[in-house]
């Protein structure tokens, strides 16, 4: 039963301790880090909102199913396990473990895509639009305008434009386009939805033009909170029961199982086609390993079945959602600008509206979440100019609209207090704004730069 509270319906049984820092400390530690907060040693941090990827913590029978591992190289118990509860909750008829998301996309990139080909997308996500492009392929945006926009308080800002879909087919043609890659609750707008309306759609355009319809599932569970609360006819249906309709729309699908599903490590390559399947499993042992392990220790896969059922009760994704919209009302009644509606999975700050002295080319989401850490010992990361990194035919940066600093919650670690200090923190940076100052890269590196490029500030 869904209650009005989002109190969480669990209790904590074991606890991690963590230590505050000295400012001076966190000054030391985010010189040494070349102001990137990837680059802190988690030691160094007091509350941790860098990711929600594999940070999660574990109910009591994940752990224990951790304990139930059957490392056999081949055929693990745990396998068909896995495979049996990603059928019965998202459909997909055959499942490919991976290590994490980035290895399944590796693999369904090298597998669909030729040199010159166009994958379109509702927003890149980082290694995603990576993977393509080391496959010889463009990424084409084809999210709704909104989605760009901090401010537009659209309820389903991950929605496809088709407009601009149909442009890119009457301009490559479809058999320049292997597939479309849709994630749901985008990452990179600020944990937006897609509506059903909007995925019902997409399935009959590619059914019509003969295109693959691939699907990051990586948030599937929130997405789907956001249409229960959100879009007509599914007040009453169960999280479950979404999650299995979106994903039934898909052809196939990647999943970063540290996402939604609660686990430390572990991803898969699902899909439907028995060839296509054939094709991955000839594939993985090249990347991953063994089709029926690919990268996941028998154990961390147990945990991940177990973790696929929690992460769709309603009452889990109730207490999930609604602590993120907890900490982003909060941020909000203080009158300091965030991407609205709040996302699923994280609060966003709008550096460029905090930060309006630092120009975008000086990176100022970079700069705010550094210095949001040396205010509190809060790590946030950065999701604006460096992350979108170069494109790859010019080498000049891709300059997105958005230029984001992201409080990423971990699902079931933190508690309400730990958000009030969070938005405390945001509040206190606020008031020394004017001292913040814009960065440069000592060391950029060619790929992702945002995980391990190094910063000084400009005078
Ligand atoms: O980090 P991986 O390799 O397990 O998954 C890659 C990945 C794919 N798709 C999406 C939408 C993601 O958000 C994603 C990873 N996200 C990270 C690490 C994050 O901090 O958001």
């Amino acid at each position: 039963m869904t209650t009005l509270s989002w109190a969480e319906p669990y209790k904590i049984k074991m606890v991690e301790l963590i230590k505050m820092t000295s400012r001076e400390d966190r000054l030391r530690a985010i010189r040494e880090a070349g102001y990137n907060t990837f680059l802190l040693r988690s030691e160094d941090v007091y509350i941790d909102l860098l990711t929600d990827s594999g940070v999660g913590a574990m109910s009591d029978r994940q752990w224990a199913g951790i304990m139930m591992g059957d490392e056999a190289y081949a055929g693990s118990r745990n396998f068909y396990h896995l495979r049996d509860t990603v059928e019965e909750y998202y459909s997909y008829k055959y499942t490919v473990p991976c290590h994490q998301g980035r290895g399944a996309e590796n693999i369904l990139s090298q597998l669909l895509i030729s040199p010159g080909d166009y994958v379109p997308g509702n927003m890149y996500f980082t290694t995603t639009r990576l993977h393509q492009e080391l496959a010889g392929a463009t990424f084409v945006d084809v999210i709704i305008d909104e989605a760009h926009d901090a401010e537009s308080e659209h309820p389903f800002k991950g929605n496809v434009d088709f407009d601009k879909l149909d442009a890119l087919l009457d301009e490559v043609g479809a058999e320049k386009i292997p597939y479309i890659c849709i994630a749901t609750c985008v990452n990179m707008a600020g944990g937006q939805p897609i509506s059903l309306e909007n995925l019902k759609r997409l399935r009959r355009w590619c059914d019509e033009h003969g295109i693959m319809f691939v699907h990051d599932m990586t948030r599937v569970a929130e997405n789907a909170y956001f249409i229960q609360r959100r879009e007509n006819g599914y007040q009453n249906k169960t999280i479950r029961e979404i999650v299995y309709e979106i994903c039934a729309l898909s052809d196939a699908a990647t999943m970063s199982s540290k996402k939604d599903a609660m686990v430390n490590i572990g991803g898969f390559l699902a899909m439907n086609d028995a060839r296509f399947y054939e094709r991955a499993c000839a594939l993985v042992v090249v990347y991953e390993g063994l089709h029926t392990y690919g990268g996941m220790a028998g154990r961390d896969m147990e945990a991940l079945a177990i973790g696929i059922t929690e992460s769709v009760q309603d009452d889990h994704i109730h207490a999930r959602v609604g602590q993120v919209l907890y900490l982003g009302r909060k941020i909000r009644a203080a009158d300091i600008p965030i991407v609205n509606p709040i996302g699923g999975h994280a609060v966003f700050l709008n550096a460029t509206k905090m930060l309006p002295h630092i120009p975008q080319e000086h990176f100022p989401a970079q700069a705010l979440s550094a210095a949001l850490y040396v205010e509190s010992g809060v790590r946030s990361m950065e999701r604006g100019i460096v992350s979108a990194g170069r494109d790859k035919a010019t080498g000049k940066n891709h300059r997105p609209k958005l230029e984001l600093v992201r409080l990423t919650i971990p699902r079931r670690v933190y508690t309400q207090a730990h958000m009030d200090v969070t938005a405390n923190a945001v509040e206190e940076v606020v008031k020394r704004r004017d001292e913040i100052k814009g960065l440069r890269f000592t060391y950029e590196p060619e790929m992702l730069r945002f995980f391990q490029a190094r910063f000084e500030q400009i005078d």
